[in-house]
């Protein structure tokens, strides 16, 4: 590789693929592929810490992997491979799991939440999970971590496993930085405006796909939750037109201000039909370029061989170097 900084990120293969997931990670991993060297990851071995169903699993990677395509990353100039193409990101997981404490794991919102959530599955790798970014992430010596704001936790943690590793063998791992968006790192549910939008909500108006057609898209905005005393501002309280002025400002690269002032003394009818077009227009070349996609199955295929090949090398030019940090006796 060149002399560009390193990026990586990766979203794992659970639901579909959100306007959430677009505004805070894929839309910045896009604008920023140019300047750096990209790894792209389908963090499927992060899929099952929840039960997923195998058929239902193996079309829904193919699907993420060609929608990351579809959103404009370029996939011969970036390495975007799927999580579990590449061992060294279980094994990396395996040593930091001994250089990370309970106790960090414990104060995890995302575990917290995940566990509640999943009550009858609080397995063993939700508690873990965490360790595994952080291998993701150090075995590409990353400088720059593009997600939303809800991985900052996670993000920290992966910044104090590596300082410690470092701290005992010496400089091993670069220590990364996130990439938070100012506009768009944490989308609000359509219909929860106090909760995040996530892509496995079983109520599909709380969120909107990234392949979803113009209609949908349409319907979404129109029911979206609002508030009752149709003012078009941005204060405390009012969660939903908050929400969708973050999502209008996100879109068309503008302030908080600048959108307030465009929409000033309309009613929220108009003003939710503006954000619904704006998305749309947004995800229309996503949606043509996915069907094209499907049908190059073999194209797909190369791209990700390709990458797994080429992550494969990178990540383990790292591990050799930590198996000797470690002392294991060299192959
Ligand atoms: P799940 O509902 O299955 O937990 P999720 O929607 O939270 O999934 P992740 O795979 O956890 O999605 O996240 C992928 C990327 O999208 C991460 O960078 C995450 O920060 C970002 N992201 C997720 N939800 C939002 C949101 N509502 N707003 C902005 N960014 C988001
Ligand atoms: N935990 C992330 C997904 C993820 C990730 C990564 C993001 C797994 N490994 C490495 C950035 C870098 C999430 O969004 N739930």
């Amino acid at each position: 590789m060149d002399d560009k900084k390193i990026i990586f990120s990766g979203i794992q293969p659970t639901g579909c693929i959100t306007l959430g997931n677009y505004l805070g990670a894929l839309k910045n991993w896009v604008n920023l592929q140019k300047d750096y060297n990209c790894i792209f990851s389908v963090v499927d071995l992060h899929s099952i810490t929840v039960r997923q169903d195998p058929t239902e699993l193996r079309k829904r990677c193919m699907s993420f992997l060609m929608q990351y395509l579809a959103c404009g990353i370029d996939g011969e100039e970036n390495i975007v491979y799927f999580q579990s193409h590449v061992s060294a990101h279980a094994e990396l997981s395996w040593i930091l799991n001994c250089y990370t404490y309970m106790g960090e794991l414990s104060r995890m919102t995302q575990f917290k939440d995940k566990s509640s959530k999943h009550a009858d599955n609080i397995n063993a790798g939700l508690f873990t999970y965490p360790v595994l970014m952080a291998a993701d992430i150090l075995l590409y010596q990353t400088d720059l971590v593009p997600v939303g704001i809800d991985q900052k936790q996670h993000l920290e943690l992966c910044c104090d496993i590596a300082k410690r590793f470092n701290g005992v063998y010496g400089d091993v791992f670069k220590i990364p930085q996130g990439y938070i968006p100012k506009e768009g790192a944490r989308v609000m549910s359509l219909q929860d405006p106090t909760s995040k939008m996530s892509k496995s909500d079983p109520n599909v108006n709380g969120f909107i796909s990234i392949l979803d057609d113009a209609d949908t898209i349409r319907r979404k905005f129109k029911r979206a939750v609002t508030d009752s005393d149709g003012e078009i501002a941005y204060r405390e309280g009012k969660d939903g037109i908050n929400n969708l002025l973050s999502i209008y400002s996100a879109i068309t690269n503008q302030t908080i201000d600048e959108s307030v002032n465009e929409f000033a003394g309309l009613g929220y009818g108009v003003f939710k039909e503006r954000v619904a077009e704006a998305v749309i227009e947004e995800l229309r070349p996503v949606r043509e370029k996915y069907d094209e996609l499907s049908k190059n199955k073999d194209y797909i295929k190369q791209i990700y061989t390709e990458g797994a090949k080429r992550a494969n090398y990178l990540a383990s030019k790292t591990l050799r170097k930590i198996h000797r940090k470690l002392g294991y006796v060299d192959r």
